[in-house]
């Protein structure tokens, strides 16, 4: 099987590759270092150094012997993906090339446009690319669970069944995002479906929570393997935050009252939800949609459990609840549906005080690079 990885040098882009060569497949990483171009515009550069993807895979091969072959490049041009596409012949594609940071989409004009721009020519030009050369090949689409929102009902894997006047239908669950980073991903699915109903693609489009950690089979083999670490405000999800935060002993940063409840796994997780998905084609023609998280928890839950364990490890934890610099619900209802990827086989690696304690353990040597002026928000929904 030959797999290519749009967004090959990103926090999970880089770890995916790893795992699909060692797992004995073909890949090639594309990437056009967006990601680290704008955190560093953004003074939100990762915790650790991470090397550019010719000397990861150089490093990887060296340790493993496994090829991963490196593009960079565009992939919202379009000569240059759909040339990839036809040379390397993808039997599935993995597609994270986007900007992922909702903070970042909220920031202003230029932003926001790049956000729109770049997420959603990237999967245009992803879908035009397999269509044109590998009509076969399986588009494994990372969405985000935030495309949902928090809707005061139950939110289903994906479609539901509508009951009117009689009559019902099937279709895709409704989607209010709240984030213009989030609403490209509604966008997408939108799009991947609008190509699945009248081209017959086959898609996964995995609805993600966030995610958390830093070690994986292969990253584990060298830091310079690691998956890139963000902690900043604005590239930085909210249990990695919580982690550097505590190393570096300042007050963990619940946004409002920390009630917001969300889908969280484990960097581990996705690494087997990707690979489920590959080793699982939809047929032609389905749109199949997983809801891609392990547990829930608040933000008040996460953050009573990163000081409990930080406080074990003798370290001085606080929490502290700001001004929430986001327009989001802070006590809702959530309730999310999660068979699929249980049923393709995932084997949850759920958040206990000791996994909490073994990623304190492998952030605390890094605590003299934190800087702590991109720990507070930066930036505001309005
Ligand atoms: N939060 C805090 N304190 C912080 C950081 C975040 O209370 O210091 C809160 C946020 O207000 C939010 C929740 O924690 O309610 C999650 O925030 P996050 O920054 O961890 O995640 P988010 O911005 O939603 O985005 C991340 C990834 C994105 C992915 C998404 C999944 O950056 O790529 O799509 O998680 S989800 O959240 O389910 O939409």
């Amino acid at each position: 099987m030959r797999v290519m990885i749009l967004g090959g040098d990103g926090y999970l882009g880089w770890p995916t590759a790893m795992a699909f060569r060692n797992a004995g497949y073909e890949v090639c990483a594309v990437d056009n270092y967006l990601r680290r171009r704008i955190a560093s515009e953004t003074n939100s550069d990762a915790l650790m150094a991470n090397p550019l993807l010719p000397e990861r895979a150089a490093l990887f091969e060296r340790l493993t012997g496994g090829e991963i072959e490196v593009a960079v490049g565009d992939c919202c041009d379009f000569d240059f993906l759909s040339g990839l596409v036809r040379t390397f012949a993808p039997d599935v594609v993995v597609h994270y090339a986007e900007q992922p940071s909702a903070p970042y989409s909220m920031m202003g004009y230029d932003e926001a446009r790049t956000t729109l721009s770049n997420n959603l020519i990237a999967t245009f030009n992803a879908v035009w690319a397999v269509m044109r050369h590998a009509p076969a090949c399986h588009i494994i689409k990372l969405g985000t669970m935030g495309e949902y929102g928090t809707p005061d009902i139950d939110i289903e894997e994906g479609w539901v069944e509508i009951h009117h006047k009689g009559r019902s239908d099937r279709f895709l669950f409704p989607r209010q995002a709240g984030s213009l980073y989030h609403t490209t991903k509604v966008l997408d699915t939108d799009l991947l479906w609008f190509y699945v109903r009248i081209h017959g693609l086959r898609v996964t489009d995995l609805m993600q929570g966030p995610v958390y950690g830093l070690s994986t089979d292969e990253a584990d083999l060298d830091p310079q393997l690691m998956p890139n670490f963000h902690y900043d405000d604005i590239f930085g999800t909210v249990v990695n935050r919580f982690l550097v935060q505590a190393a570096a002993e300042v007050p963990l940063t619940v946004y409002g009252k920390g009630g917001q409840t969300r889908g969280y796994l484990n960097i581990r997780d996705t690494l087997q939800c990707i690979a489920l998905a590959a080793a699982n084609p939809p047929a032609p023609g389905e749109l199949r949609i997983l809801n891609q998280f392990t547990e829930t928890f608040s933000v008040n839950q996460l953050a009573e459990r990163v000081q409990r364990v930080g406080r074990h490890m003798g370290l001085r934890v606080d929490v502290q609840n700001i001004d929430n610099p986001r327009k989001e619900m802070e006590e809702h209802y959530y309730n999310p549906a999660h068979h699929g990827l249980i049923e393709l086989g995932l084997e949850p690696h759920v958040m206990t005080d000791e996994v909490v304690a073994a990623m304190l353990e492998q952030v605390l040597p890094h605590r003299n690079r934190i800087a702590v002026e991109r720990i507070l928000p930066r930036v505001r929904w309005r």
